[in-house]
């Protein structure tokens, strides 16, 4: 059994660990940096560590002092969250070197996800379906790559395999610009990512993000909890995300969740787990795997009943996952808007600031995860987002009607935020209709606010 948890992590996801932790009876290490000692959770956690000053890379990144805090406080075992050191093979070696439990899958299983060429190899090996492509590096040979891309069929991309969530890939539309974008993407490819590797993909034009969020417990049992749509986003920041996705059938779900469960036994996964997936005319295509637990989350519990942050806690335990295939069923629709402290008419400038009045939400299906409180100032230092606004209906319909109305519920003063362009979305015609794709939202963007 684990008994005391450090928390690596800030904002409205360590809030979120912070009460799973408590309501499983086990004690809390938060660690902040200097500009967040007064967060909520640092408040209410049962110890807290100052690890460094404001900005991430000397705290929320500093893998010494995070490790150093875990020893001095005689904490077990270390939930990373999201972003930050969450997906950092290196960060979750030196965790368990250290003698501690790390939260999430085995560090050789983040190296190979974090590789992109790796993950899809291993994807095509366990019967996931990919996007058409080289389904390897790309060689030094133009002739060889031009017969590559001639077979996949143009428009086709370029994307570096130490990339993914946006970074380091470029679409080709003709042959004769083929081989000058993949020195290009190459060269960058080894600037940002330390490793030159890119390779081809067919170019899927108007897709849907797609993921599927599954449950292992690395001692072969594991489970898939559906999909969640992710298709509304700007500048690969997800804008809103629901489950389940629209028009996704019933036995849609079960057949690629379960391609997704035998991929998870295949490679031995543990914890909890996203495959991405772009999604156009009724096939799906896996892209790349998420190993951490994601923001987008609560839309999953909200329609599976399913506390996933528990479930990582007793699989990090060793429990043998606690949840079966067949017990898990889809109920209603969830909508998750995230809530952003920035500004939809001068560009989504960042608009740090102290909070001076706050009404929330309430009533029924409606969620609230955010650490913000009346006062409290939103550091200039880190993600924008505040907070996430999840509402819960029996349909979609329902579920878009009641964010509506806790939107206009919800008034945060003193900052900009995207409540009103959020508002806005929510009676889209295009989004009511469920007819976004990835592209949708910076289109429609071009009218709104
Ligand atoms: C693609 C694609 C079209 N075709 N791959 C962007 C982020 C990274 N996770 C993968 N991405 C894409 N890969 C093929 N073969 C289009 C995108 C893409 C995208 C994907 C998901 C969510 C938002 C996106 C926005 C632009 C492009």
């Amino acid at each position: 059994m684990i008994e005391k948890i450090l928390i690596a992590n800030r904002g409205e996801i360590a809030l979120r660990v912070l009460r799973a932790c408590k309501e499983m009876g086990i004690k809390t290490v938060a660690v902040h940096s200097e500009a967040d000692a007064n967060l909520k959770h640092v408040l209410l956690a049962d110890e807290s560590v100052c690890i460094g000053p404001a900005a991430s890379s000397e705290s929320y990144l500093n893998v010494p002092a995070i490790i150093a805090a875990a020893e001095i406080t005689d904490a077990e075992a270390i939930h990373p969250g999201y972003g930050f050191l969450s997906e950092n093979a290196d960060f979750a070696e030196r965790v368990e070197e250290s003698g501690f439990v790390f939260m999430g899958p085995k560090a050789e299983t983040i190296r190979i996800m974090g590789d992109k060429v790796q993950a899809i190899r291993a994807m095509v090996a366990s019967g996931v379906p990919t996007v058409p492509g080289s389904g390897g590096p790309l060689g030094e040979n133009d002739n060889e790559n031009k017969e590559v891309a001639k077979k996949i069929g143009y428009p086709i991309i370029i994307k570096a395999s130490g990339g993914g969530g946006g970074r380091g890939m470029r679409v080709v539309h003709t042959e004769a610009n083929l081989i000058k974008s993949i020195a290009l993407t190459k060269s960058e490819a080894g600037s940002f990512f330390g490793n030159p590797e890119v390779y081809m993909e067919k170019f899927l034009e108007n897709p849907r993000h797609v993921e599927i969020q599954i449950l292992a417990d690395g001692q072969g049992n594991a489970i898939h909890l559906g999909e969640r749509d992710c298709s509304m986003q700007r500048r690969h920041q997800k804008v809103v995300e629901e489950a389940p996705a629209p028009g996704i059938t019933e036995e849609q779900r079960q057949r690629i969740g379960k391609s997704c469960v035998d991929a998870c036994v295949e490679i031995g996964y543990r914890g909890a787990g996203t495959f991405e997936f772009l999604y156009e005319n009724g096939e799906f295509y896996f892209i790349e795997m998420n190993t951490r637990l994601q923001v987008e989350h609560p839309v999953t519990e909200q329609v599976t009943g399913i506390d996933l942050v528990k479930a990582q806690i007793q699989i990090a335990m060793g429990l043998p996952l606690q949840i079966k295939q067949e017990d898990v069923k889809i109920t209603g629709h969830a909508i998750e808007c995230r809530v952003n402290a920035e500004n939809p008419s001068k560009n989504f400038m960042p608009s740090p600031g102290v909070i001076e009045r706050l009404h929330l939400p309430g009533g029924l299906g409606v969620r609230w995860d955010s650490h913000i409180y009346t006062g409290y100032p939103v550091p200039p230092h880190y993600d924008s987002m505040i907070g996430k606004l999840i509402c819960f209906g029996s349909d979609r319909e329902t579920a878009i009607r009641r964010m509506d109305v806790a939107l206009h519920e919800l008034i945060i003063k003193g900052i900009e935020t995207n409540i009103q362009m959020q508002g806005e979305i929510m009676n889209d015609k295009g989004f009511c209709d469920g007819a976004q794709n990835i592209h949708y939202l910076e289109h429609r963007l071009e009218h709104l606010v």
